[in-house]
């Protein structure tokens, strides 16, 4: 550490203060220029999304050795550690603002591998990697188990992130030379973790796990950790096969470098389509876990005010005992996995889950804010997008002394690009679905994707959507496809 901030403060003293001031101008200059959001009609608003923005620019780490806290460099938090917030939270703005960022985030996961191996291990898994829960360096670094190395969708996380990344960027490189390791040996994990049960017919179960919830631990069949471990063993499948087939000397280097077994991708491919993911009769919903829907729900409503957050005020195996979330679980997988879900079946899991939610954690309005919006709460949408946006600015949650809330900045621009304007990205495909809320006349956000920017205007007339650069592109307007050329690059869709 000394020698490389030595270093650092040689390189700028010979840089001179003038040399380094144009150099930080030039780099905010173009941050802004692609990835500013603008709102009219609310400047407290505009001040909030902005703060967001600097703050999530000037906490990511851009090495590929470095990532970004939780409380990025604004306070003593969460100790400075990296949390599954960077690839469901964080990661996404900069995929689709500044790409090459989001490729050093992941290339972070990459250089981490041998930790996460070396944990595996010692977690009892013969082979396979498991990633820490929180950490700076690669260990472990939780010291409560039930929140936090439980939460083994933490590899599900990460191997999601990759996904999208190699859907979304436009970077044929990334997944070869890095993302399919980390892909592959982490989807093991669940092959150690979870088994075949008779007792379900012979469906896939997943055991002693946490999920995002934090006020409902160690638990079987948690749904989100299922459905995503599921997404995740298919996807490793698919990349062992792609890559076989198409970078057959990158896939002898990973299956030497991981002792990878011949019929290990089936198992990964039975495993995913034997998942076990109930639905229950009775209510139509999709249980949290194979016991959430026993217990006996919390009286939120008869809680005095100044006992949230519950987790302050309470012993944890109160709240474990009670049917009641911190944040978004089910509502997420929702979100990530969305093509898989029809309106109605979201609309359910959110009227069932969203009364049982404290919104404890930072993390949690956000997420209820993109699919409010995607269901047509909008009044919802809105008010959960207020308590996001400007947490910090007017301390929402009481404790931004502590350091500001990264993911939930990086949640404000989800819950505006997400779920105000419906973006969405399965399988590479650009879906949106904007609509203007009541309180605004305008906003207008970018986006880069497959090598092209795009930039779009909503409005009480309609949507414009433009290509600023690169070569053409055929995006969803809804269900409508929107062909943006050189020569054509605007369309207007009226209202
Ligand atoms: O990662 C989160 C977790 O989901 C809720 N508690 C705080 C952590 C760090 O932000």
């Amino acid at each position: 550490m000394l020698d490389t901030a030595a270093e650092a403060l040689a390189a700028a003293r010979d840089a001179g203060f003038d040399a380094l001031a144009a150099e930080q101008k030039r780099f905010l200059d173009d941050f802004w220029a692609e990835a500013d959001i603008v709102l009219d009609g609310d400047p407290a608003l505009q001040q909030g999304i902005r703060f967001n923005l600097f703050h999530l620019l000037q906490s990511v780490g851009r090495d590929g050795k470095t990532n970004i806290a939780a409380k990025g460099l604004t306070g003593e938090g969460y100790e400075g550690h990296y949390f599954w917030d960077t690839e469901i939270y964080i990661f996404p703005v900069f995929l689709y603002t500044r790409p090459e960022i989001a490729r050093k985030l992941l290339e972070f996961r990459y250089a981490l591998l041998p930790h996460a191996r070396a944990r595996a291990r010692q977690m009892g898994h013969a082979s396979g990697a498991l990633y820490p829960w929180r950490t700076i360096a690669g260990e472990e670094c939780s010291a409560y188990f039930p929140a936090g190395s439980a939460q083994y969708h933490i590899n599900a996380d990460i191997a999601y992130a990759i996904k999208l990344y190699d859907e979304v960027s436009g970077d044929p490189t990334f997944l070869r030379e890095a993302g399919a390791e980390i892909v592959m040996d982490t989807a093991r994990i669940w092959l150690g973790l979870g088994r075949f049960v008779d007792r379900l017919g012979g469906r896939f179960g997943i055991y002693e796990v946490t999920g995002p919830d934090e006020y409902t631990a160690c638990v079987n069949n948690n749904y989100y950790t299922n459905a995503m471990a599921q997404m995740h063993l298919a996807f490793a499948a698919d990349v062992a096969e792609r890559l076989r087939r198409d970078h057959p000397a990158d896939f002898a280097r990973i299956v030497a470098a991981i002792g990878l077994g011949p019929d290990e991708p089936a198992a990964w491919r039975a495993a995913a389509e034997a998942m076990y993911l109930p639905v229950d009769e009775v209510l139509g919903i999709h249980p949290q876990d194979d016991s959430f829907l026993e217990k006996p729900a919390w009286d939120i409503a008869q809680t005095p005010a100044e006992n949230f957050p519950l987790l302050l005020h309470y012993h944890p195996l109160v709240i474990y005992r009670h049917r009641v979330l911190k944040q978004a679980d089910v509502v997420l997988a929702l979100l990530l996995l969305g093509d898989r879900f029809t309106l109605e079946e979201k609309k359910r899991d959110y009227d069932y889950y969203e009364p049982l939610t404290t919104h404890d954690s930072s993390l949690s309005s956000c997420i209820y804010s993109i699919l409010a919006s995607e269901i047509g709460y909008h009044d919802q949408a809105y008010a959960f997008f207020m308590e996001t946006a400007r947490m910090d600015l007017d301390n929402k949650h009481g404790n931004t002394p502590y350091g500001a809330h990264l993911a939930a900045m990086a949640g404000a621009w989800l819950s505006l690009v997400y779920g105000f304007a419906g973006l969405r990205a399965f399988n590479g495909t650009l879906r949106f679905a904007p609509y203007l809320p009541g309180h605004w006349s305008h906003y207008r956000f970018m986006v880069r994707a497959q090598g092209r920017q795009l930039e779009i205007n909503v409005d009480g007339s309609g949507v414009t959507y433009r290509l600023r650069s690169g070569e053409a592109l055929t995006v969803l307007h809804h269900d409508r496809a929107v062909m943006l050329t050189a020569e054509q690059p605007e369309t207007f869709i009226a209202d």
